[in-house]
């Protein structure tokens, strides 16, 4: 390692990462633009990252080998079923190190697991109580809040940030009144990197009794959470942003908080017994898993989950940071560019927008280079308000991006500048 290279360490990790890209088909694909061959640079991977080999073949698996429904069948298959859905659950559990298997409830992803919360939690509320967000969340932490508010008569409070992206928590005292019921943040923001001060934030809700929802679908594939230390009471998670399949995910929920709360949807499985008036609530977890449920998910997110552990999940987060810098470096030097989003320590996310070109323009340029980024509102409208954009581009990174695609993606963006 060269020791005067500021980016040696990344430069000695790139082995590591062109060893673990060769797990993961899609990336090895040939694309053709405008019959040019093209290498994929996939810069998409806080909207959805790319499945490895290992998790293929696990959903493939379990339809070939194992499917039949869970906790109804008494045959073997069905047991079999059962036991790999069951034993994802554990698989979640020592991952995020919950207390507890009944605290692991598996949702479609993170929307469905914070909508979860919102409508059963608020159900105990009254007219006037009030729930504080931030000004940087994601619609899935907002518009089932401000649909619960409606409902109930609650109030929603946000904490804001400032021109760097980073969330003003000093402003929580003047914010907070002994009206707040409930604290729900994001761990990571999707547009602007982000990652916020979460156990300043619970520490601070807790001394006043008040509980924490963790919005964790930017920050669990990409950091080691632990829940008993974080000591948040929710975190909601999708499966599809850290190499596991679509339609699945997680809310973790501390057992008194969940044991309180009302069932969410009603249906096969979230009962005891059922009477033609009335019915018997299950226990948790079951209690709010109405219906069949995604049982290749729970499959496939365990194998993901194995296959991040074995990647390593502090390894991830100090190897995005470093591609992070090292591609910061570059980008800034193209003229023109505003980066949106300038946090110490954020995450491997840049938003940005280049003079007076418009996003989508930027994107497809990129696009036709082979290069995918996203381009739009991000799903956080509030968000793009303040900033005072309607739309920006972004760049987001996993593990499998080399420096190869930080230079593709920085080229690109020059090269658009003076096309565009
Ligand atoms: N953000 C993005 O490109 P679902 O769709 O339920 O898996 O995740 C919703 C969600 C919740 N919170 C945050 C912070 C998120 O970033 C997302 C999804 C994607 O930024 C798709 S809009």
């Amino acid at each position: 390692m060269d020791l005067h290279d500021p980016h040696a360490e990344l430069r000695a990790a790139q082995d590591k990462v062109h060893r673990l890209r060769a797990d993961f088909p899609i990336l090895n694909r040939p694309l053709t633009y405008g019959g040019k061959a093209r290498t994929l640079v996939y810069l998409d991977n806080a909207n959805t990252t790319q499945k490895p080999q290992i998790v293929l073949d696990t959903l493939m698996g379990y339809y070939q080998n194992s499917n039949a429904n869970v906790a109804r069948a008494i045959h073997s298959l069905g047991e079999e079923s059962t036991r790999i859905f069951e034993g994802a659950r554990d698989r979640v559990k020592t991952f995020l190190n919950a207390a507890h298997r009944e605290e692991i409830i598996f949702t479609k992803g993170t929307t469905e697991a914070i909508n979860l919360v919102a409508l059963t939690f608020c159900d105990g509320l009254s007219a006037g109580d009030e729930i504080l967000l931030t000004e940087m969340e994601h619609h899935a932490n907002l518009v089932p809040w401000q649909m619960a508010a409606a409902r109930y008569g609650l109030t929603l409070k946000f904490i804001p940030f400032d021109d760097n992206g980073v969330l003003q928590i000093e402003k929580l005292p003047e914010l907070w009144t002994d009206r707040i019921r409930l604290v729900a943040v994001t761990a990571m923001s999707n547009v602007l990197g982000t990652i916020n001060p979460l156990a300043e934030i619970i520490a601070f809700a807790h001394a006043r009794n008040v509980p924490v929802l963790v919005d964790g679908a930017q920050a669990v594939p990409h950091q080691k959470i632990d829940v008993q230390e974080l000591d948040c009471d929710f975190l909601a998670f999708s499966s599809h942003k850290m190499c596991g399949p679509t339609g699945f995910g997680v809310l973790y929920g501390k057992k008194d908080l969940l044991e309180k709360l009302p069932p969410y949807q009603g249906g096969g499985n979230m009962i005891r017994s059922v009477w033609l008036e009335t019915f018997d609530t299950n226990v948790i977890p079951y209690k709010f898993e109405a219906g069949t449920p995604h049982m290749e998910g729970a499959a496939g997110l365990a194998a993901a989950i194995d296959y991040l552990e074995t990647v390593g999940l502090d390894w991830i987060h100090r190897y995005e940071q470093l591609l992070l810098a090292y591609t910061m470096e570059k980008l800034v030097l193209v003229p023109g560019v505003t980066v949106y989003g300038n946090a110490p320590g954020k995450g491997g996310i840049i938003s940005f927008l280049v003079n007076g070109i418009h996003a989508h323009d930027l994107s497809e340029y990129l696009d036709r280079k082979g290069v995918a980024v996203r381009a739009g509102h991000h799903c956080a409208h509030p968000l793009a308000r303040r900033l005072g954009v309607v739309s920006t581009a972004r760049a987001s990174f996993y593990f499998y991006n080399t420096i190869e695609d930080a230079d593709a993606f920085v080229e690109a963006v020059r090269e658009a500048v003076d096309k565009l």
